[in-house]
C-alpha cells in the first residue's frame, strides 16, 4: 500500500488522533501566577494558565509572548523553558505535548480577550491554587514543578 493509497488519506481520519505541542504560560507576578476558566474546549471549566498551539516555524517562547498577548494584553518578559507534560484527554480524545514557559509580568491588567474561550483571568498565590486545574498543569505539578525555584 502506497502512503497515497485512501487507506492511509485522511479519510482515515488518523491523522485527527497524532499528539499535538501546545504552549503553557507561567506568568509569574509576585508569588502569583495567572489563570483563567476555559470554555468551549476540552477542559472547559477547568482553571488554565493563558497559551496554546505552536505554530510552524515557530519558537516556544515566541509562542508563550504570542499567545498571552492575544489572550490577555499582557506583555511577559523573560521567557524560559519551566517543564514537559504528556497530556491524553481521553473523553476528548485528543493528545498533547504541552512545553510550559514561565515568564515575569510585573505590570499590566489583563484583559479577556478571547471571552469565547475563557470566563477571565485571575491572579492566584502559587500555594492556594483553584480547582479543577486544567490537565497539563495537574500534570506538572505532579512533577513538584515550582515556578520559583526554576527562576
Ligand atoms: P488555543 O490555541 O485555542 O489557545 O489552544 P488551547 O488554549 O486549547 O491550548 C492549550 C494549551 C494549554 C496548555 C494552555
Ligand atoms: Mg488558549
Amino acid at each position: 500500500m502506497t502512503s497515497s493509497s485512501p487507506e492511509n488519506s485522511s479519510s482515515t481520519g488518523n491523522e485527527a488522533r497524532q499528539p499535538v505541542v501546545g504552549i503553557g504560560v507561567i506568568v509569574l507576578r509576585d508569588h502569583r501566577i495567572l489563570l483563567g476558566k476555559r470554555r468551549n474546549a476540552h477542559g472547559a471549566g477547568d482553571w488554565s494558565p493563558p497559551g496554546g498551539h505552536l505554530d510552524f516555524g515557530e519558537t516556544p517562547e515566541n509562542c508563550a509572548i504570542r499567545e498571552v498577548r492575544e489572550e490577555t494584553g499582557l506583555t511577559i518578559e523573560n521567557a524560559r523553558l519551566g517543564g514537559v507534560t504528556n497530556d491524553i484527554f481521553l473523553s476528548e480524545q485528543k493528545h498533547y505535548v504541552t512545553l510550559f514557559i514561565i515568564a515575569d509580568c510585573p505590570a499590566g491588567t489583563p484583559e479577556l480577550l478571547e471571552p469565547n474561550k475563557c470566563e477571565g483571568w485571575i491572579w492566584y498565590d502559587w500555594m492556594a491554587l483553584p480547582e479543577p486545574l486544567f490537565l497539563p498543569l495537574r500534570n506538572l505539578l505532579q512533577q513538584r514543578f515550582n515556578p520559583f525555584a526554576a527562576s
